[in-house]
């Protein structure tokens, strides 16, 4: 008789936990970059430029197209805050501000990705190809 309570409070404890669950759905709302980089850049979503601008919170375009062998240059708008080009391979501009530039040349085809580490969510990449 105890036992039987037992199992049916704990079926009860699972199932509450499950339904929690549907509550930390904040993390999927931050598609910021994606929007502008897919009504400019046609249908591989990459704009084609070497130029990308560094805004408060955002790289403009957030994902651009270069060629083999092409430097591509980071420019930090006027009046932004301090934030930083910073690759998953490891690269990085380190901080700088507003008027400062950042350049790299990407000599081998891929898909580099990089973000600024002050600022979550602050995303790019350079489809090299
Ligand atoms: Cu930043």
């Amino acid at each position: 008789m105890h036992g039987r309570f037992y199992l049916t409070a704990f079926s009860a404890a699972v199932l509450a936990a499950a339904c929690g669950g549907s509550g930390g759905s904040d993390i999927t709302t931050g598609p910021t970059g994606g929007t502008t980089g897919g009504t400019t850049g046609g249908t591989t979503g990459a704009t084609a430029t070497s130029s990308v601008g560094v805004s408060d919170d955002k790289f403009s375009p957030g994902a651009i197209q270069v060629s083999p062998g092409a430097t591509v240059t980071w420019t930090w708008a006027s009046g932004s805050s301090i934030h930083n080009v910073t690759f998953t391979d490891g690269s990085s501009s380190g901080d700088k501000g507003a008027g400062d530039t950042y350049q790299r040349t990407f000599p081998t085809a891929g898909t580099f990705t990089y973000q600024c580490t002050i600022h979550a969510g602050m995303n790019g990449s350079v489809l090299v190809k």
